[in-house]
């Protein structure tokens, strides 16, 4: 898979993408990440990326020629045209269905805004999805591009190495996930809870089972609305 990403800060990309599970998948060419700076794309002397709100109000809105400027151009590069993504407070909230259909994809190009964001013309006519990480409001939108890519490339065949699989973890089945342990068996007297100890598959299974059940239950009911069980 192929993510570009268009952004003020390509420096703000490096080191949260250059650890082990992404970094290794990006060595694998399982994924290349391409950063690219919008403010290459600006023609003026001053360079500028950002102009006042029309109709007045507070900070500065990204303007919407240097923006098409710095997608075309990188559209132009590459296989496809990809996904154009928007982060943004104002777009889908993003979850484990959206990332599963957004892994499914050749390429996808992320778009970062800064200020009060981005001239609603290039939402318009320049992007495919808006998506937001969640109800609140951030300083830019690299933070929720580097969550994206974060979720989204472990998704990809292969990046998780050969025995782990996103099929076997929370949100499969929509349920959260029961509670780990490992040794020591006990430490400061706090113990572990006996069945996980026992051997007996069938009864630790069951247990795993219900744990998930009642922790959704007790701390995300959202999360069962719809469900088949
Ligand atoms: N921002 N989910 C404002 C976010 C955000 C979010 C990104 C801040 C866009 C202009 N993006 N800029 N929450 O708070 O995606």
């Amino acid at each position: 898979m192929r993510i570009d990403v268009l952004t003020l800060f390509p420096e703000a990309f490096a080191g949260p993408l250059d650890v082990s599970i992404i970094k290794r998948a990006r060595e694998d060419g399982l994924l290349d990440l391409l950063l690219h700076d919008v403010r290459a794309f600006a023609t003026d002397k001053h360079r500028s990326v950002d102009d006042y709100p029309f109709g007045g109000g507070q900070g500065m809105v990204m303007r919407v020629d240097v923006l098409d400027r710095a997608l075309s151009d990188v559209q132009e590069h590459g296989s496809g045209r990809g996904l154009v993504v928007y982060l943004s407070p104002q777009g889908e909230v993003l979850n484990d269905r959206l990332v599963r259909e957004l892994a499914r994809k050749d390429r996808l190009v992320l778009v970062c805004g800064r200020y009060e964001g981005v001239d609603e013309r290039f939402v318009k006519h320049c992007v495919d999805r808006e998506v937001s990480i969640g109800d609140y409001i951030l300083t830019g939108g690299e933070l929720p591009a580097m969550v994206l890519i974060d979720a989204v490339a472990r998704h990809i065949p292969g990046a998780l190495g050969d025995e782990a699989s996103p099929e076997e973890e929370s949100f499969v089945g929509g349920l959260l996930e029961h509670p780990q342990y490992t040794r020591p068996a006990e430490y400061k007297g706090w113990t572990v809870p006996e069945v996980l100890l026992s051997g007996h598959h069938a009864n630790i299974e069951k247990w795993k089972a219900e744990q998930r059940l009642e922790r959704t239950k007790a701390r995300r009911p959202d999360l069962l609305n719809g469900r088949e069980d």
